[in-house]
């Protein structure tokens, strides 16, 4: 039902003036090289992040998953992270993420990042 009025909402405004959330920072870093395995996650947004669409998602360089602890909400209102459960050997990684704004209309995004020198 939600996701229908969100619909009609789109059809009947093709151009909406309003800005979608959009992520604006992450630690690791966009394209970062981390010397030590981070413990977790963190992404910030423009705007709070709506939780219970959101996931953050790990991989390795061949794509397979590195087990993460559940979405959680930080001690910033505009972020969100996950635990990174067992220390990262060096390697380059994938985040892939998802969350929504206010709006209700969900975003995805994914990044790179390496642990190394
Ligand atoms: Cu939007």
């Amino acid at each position: 039902m939600r996701s229908a009025l969100l619909l009609a909402a789109f059809v009947a405004a093709p151009f909406p003036a309003v800005r979608h959330n959009r992520l604006v920072r992450a630690e690791p870093g966009v394209d970062a090289t981390v010397v030590k395995s981070p413990g977790q996650i963190r992404l910030w947004f423009t705007e709070p992040p709506e939780l219970a669409v959101s996931s953050i998602k790990l991989a390795d360089a061949a794509a397979k998953p590195i087990p993460t602890g559940n979405v959680k909400a930080t001690d910033d209102k505009t972020s969100i992270a996950v635990a990174v459960m067992t220390p990262l050997p060096a390697g380059k990684y994938t985040v892939t993420w998802k969350t929504a704004g206010a709006d209700g209309h969900v975003i995805k995004g994914s990044f790179g990042f390496t642990v190394g020198t």
